[in-house]
């Protein structure tokens, strides 16, 4: 398909699949009615908590369940103040999804209705009385929610925290009924989300409107528009807009604040700059008031992969003298000061601007860090890759030293799942985040991912990420890995059990160096050690035990194609699974393979053999699709430990 013309996810396509089988995204963790019997221990009950992502910060129970009727009264107080506009539609959508027909939105609950919903700021005086003993907390984005004798009160301590509250509600529905529960909530990180700043293909718009609705079903509140290859990103900083593109990117900007991200507009111009060319200021400060126009209020000015060692003009070696790190952070420091107080601190609404500095991946201190620390303006963020661009762990001792390096807390910006560097060669990455230690809400501003070129496949992982940064004291990743698999399928837990097969084929994370960071197929890779130890010794019992493996394995590509309502990512994944179905076949012919020359049939054992070695043979000729893909190259799935099997079977048979 043509990444511009393919069809995507659209809200009401959402809403329509919500009705049919689950509530909205966000309720979509929770099962629908048909996928419900199978998995008793899932079961909520009037007792249990549902589980909610990301992982509020409280949670317990208020009372018992209240049901849902086909009528409801959607209290908003009188105007704009009174109720989020956006966390009305979501709080209406859910309803409706869930069977309520008929919804009366007034200013003050008559008292006569079924389900009452009092939406708008937890200070306001019904809201406060419904809440009761729920705390309400302090930080911004947060949110109080209480389930109680058919009331349900959603308390924002700002706009954002009544859409949040929204989105909770959403997650609290099942089965036609709201878990009577109580929630006292907020992000323990002021920035989560995600950075569009990977090198190959960009997103398409429609993969990008799709993540701004993701980012909001996942309480993120940043999306920073950072493409390397958008030329107007970097090489041609200077130049405007064109009219279509700043079209596109309006329609972005609405889609965000609709979902109370907020579009960051990042303008890279450290490739050919002069620092010292008040034109080049000027040029720069144009790009971001256009940007402004728009109604973008967050900005951002990563200065990463360029050139430090040289200087772009003779003016800016006469003012700033040799290159060198200190003369290019004297440099650098300059211009973000400027963005920073004539631009950002007198255009109304505009957030603190967010740099990347040009040493973002390590913990060194340098005549770079020490003019950034101090002289950088207090309010600038600084981005900070960890230990180094792909780090394999990020600690609290390595972020306070980056605090301390910069001078303020950092901004992460995770290099997880992008998938554009050589190592990732014709890989998905897929796993759910981990190796970030529980604790470093304390030490910085936010994490925001770096995803794939493929946006859709991306929010497996992102997904889990949203939730640490949301709550990294309660992240649980097992948890999180199993919520993220719902999300994407749905609702049906046998199409998330087989999100998780796949999930594990793909589970591998490289770093730049040799060795992965998360280490490929966790599940199967053990299983098919175990399958080979016992074979030796008892072959037929050992392939009757594996023989389940392999059919699941083969069926996970028909159980996404048909379960999974997320077309981008059947999209993004289809030469994945279409891999997949031919390795699972694979296995499932080495076993037989093995069975028949086990039983001393050397003529039907090489018959299977040379089945098996067919179908392995497409599996390893499907490439990448290069309009998706920055590195080209074979699709890898279960990397070693697929060959190592037909290996095996070839040693055997
Ligand atoms: O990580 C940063 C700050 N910059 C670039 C990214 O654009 C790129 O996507 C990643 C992964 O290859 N590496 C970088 O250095």
């Amino acid at each position: 398909m043509p990444r511009s013309t393919r069809t995507l996810r659209p809200r009401t396509a959402l809403l329509a699949l919500a009705v049919l089988a689950v509530p909205l995204a966000p309720a979509a963790f929770a099962a629908p009615a048909s996928a419900q019997g199978d998995a008793a221990q899932e079961k909520s009950t009037a007792h249990r908590l549902p589980v909610v992502s990301p992982t509020p910060q409280h949670m317990a129970r208020a009372g018992g369940d209240v049901p849902l009727a086909r009528r409801a009264e959607l209290v908003v107080g009188r105007g704009a103040e009174e109720s989020d506009e956006a966390a009305r539609r979501r709080v209406t959508e859910t309803l409706r999804a869930h069977g309520v027909r008929d919804i009366d939105v007034r200013a003050k609950a008559s008292g006569r209705a079924p389900l009452t919903v009092l939406l708008g700021p937890a200070t306001r005086p019904d809201i406060a009385k419904a809440l009761g003993g729920t705390k309400v907390p302090e930080q911004s984005e947060g949110y109080a929610l209480r389930v109680r004798h058919r009331t349900v009160a959603l308390g924002g301590k700002d706009a954002t925290g009544q859409f949040y509250a929204a989105q909770t509600l959403g997650q609290l529905m099942s089965k036609g009924r709201i878990a009577g529960v109580e929630v006292s909530d907020f992000p323990a990180m002021p920035l989560r989300g995600s950075i569009e700043g990977f090198y190959g293909p960009p997103w398409t718009e429609a993969e990008r409107l799709d993540q701004m609705d993701f980012l909001g079903d996942t309480k993120a509140n940043t999306y920073v528009y950072a493409p390397k290859d958008d030329p107007y990103h970097r090489e041609k900083w200077r130049d405007p807009y064109p009219a279509d593109k700043l079209t596109e990117l309006g329609k972005l900007i609405d889609r965000a604040s609709a979902n109370h991200v907020r579009f960051t507009f990042a303008v890279s111009p450290g490739g050919s700059i002069c620092y010292s060319d008040p034109a080049d200021v000027k040029a720069l400060t144009a790009k971001l008031q256009a940007m402004y126009d728009l109604g973008v209020r967050s900005f951002s000015v990563p200065l990463d992969d360029i050139s430090y060692t040289k200087w772009n003009c003779d003016a800016d070696k006469a003012k700033f003298g040799d290159p060198g790190r200190g003369p290019a952070a004297k440099a650098q420091v300059g211009l973000l000061n400027t963005i920073q107080r004539d631009f950002i601190a007198k255009h109304e609404g505009a957030n603190p601007l967010q740099m990347v500095p040009t040493e973002y991946g390590d913990l060194t201190d340098t005549a770079y860090k020490q003019t950034m620390r101090a002289d950088l303006d207090g309010a600038v963020e600084v981005m900070w890759t960890g230990t180094d661009v792909v780090p394999p762990e990020i600690t609290n001792a390595q972020a306070e030293k980056a605090a301390e390096l910069f001078g303020r807390k950092v901004f992460v910006w995770d290099n997880y799942p992008v998938n554009d560097f050589a190592r990732t060669a014709g890989r998905l990455l897929l796993a759910p985040y981990d190796k970030r230690e529980p604790g470093l809400s304390g030490h910085l501003s936010g994490i925001v991912s770096n995803p794939m070129n493929q946006e859709g496949a991306s929010k497996l992982a992102v997904f889990t990420m949203n939730d640490f940064s949301w709550n990294d004291r309660g992240y649980d990743r097992t948890r999180s890995g199993r919520q993220a698999a719902l999300y994407l399928a749905g609702g049906d837990r046998r199409v998330a059990d087989a999100v998780q097969t796949f999930v594990d084929l793909n589970h591998a994370a490289p770093t730049f160096g040799e060795s992965n960071w998360l280490p490929q197929s966790p599940v199967l890779g053990p299983k098919l050690d175990a399958f080979w130890k016992r074979y030796d010794s008892d072959p037929a019992g050992a392939v009757r035990a594996l023989r389940p493996t392999a059919r699941d394995i083969e069926k996970v590509p028909a159980v996404l194609r048909s379960g999974v309502p997320d077309k981008q990512f059947l999209h993004d994944a289809k030469q994945w699974l279409d891999a997949t179905e031919l390795w699972g076949s694979a296995m499932r012919h080495g076993l037989a393979a093995l069975s028949a020359a086990d039983e001393g049939d050397g003529a039907e054992a090489a018959r299977e053999r040379a089945a098996m070695e067919s179908l392995v043979g497409r599996a390893r000729a499907i490439s990448v699709d290069p309009a998706e893909h920055h590195q080209l190259g074979a699709v890898k799935i279960a990397d070693p430990f697929l060959d190592e099997f037909v290996q095996g079977v070839q040693d055997r048979t």
